[in-house]
């Protein structure tokens, strides 16, 4: 009796080292804008939702199609658009934040390695400091989507 209780203490810590808090993060609607001609460079957005008790922090922002990714905070500043790289964006407890085009926050690829044509799937991997990195598919849209 004591060994089948050990074992199954053993197979639910497993279970937990296994998934630690994925299925309180979800990545949503994520999209990549489709890269112009040559240009190296774009961004990305979509929804990220906190279903979680405690905040946590996206901290980083992967993908095999460029060689880095960067979170992005934009803002208007005398009717010019700019925009700034921070370390982490908060995802409040029981939230959603959406990576937008405008104003707000998106991530952003840098030294996109081959062009990206609307209709395109790339996995893009979003690293939060408690969930740890979430893998999730985003749809290549035109360049004419919604700025
Ligand atoms: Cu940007």
């Amino acid at each position: 009796m004591k060994r089948l209780r050990d074992f199954c203490a053993i197979l639910m810590l497993g279970v937990f080292a296994a998934f630690p808090a994925a299925a309180e993060i979800k990545i949503e609607g994520l999209w990549i804008r489709a890269t112009a001609g040559a240009g190296k460079v774009t961004g990305g957005f979509g929804t990220i939702r906190n279903t979680g008790v405690n905040a946590d922090d996206l901290v980083a922002v992967h993908t095999p199609v460029a060689a880095t990714g960067q979170i992005h905070e934009a803002s208007h500043e005398g009717g010019v658009m700019r925009m700034d790289q921070i370390a982490h964006l908060e995802i409040p407890a029981g939230a959603a934040v959406s990576l937008a085009p405008g104003a707000g926050h998106h991530f952003m690829l840098m030294g996109v390695t081959a062009p990206l044509k609307p209709g395109d799937l790339v996995e893009v991997t979003l690293v939060f400091r408690d969930a740890g990195p979430i893998k999730a598919m985003a749809t290549v849209k035109p360049l004419s989507a919604p700025k």
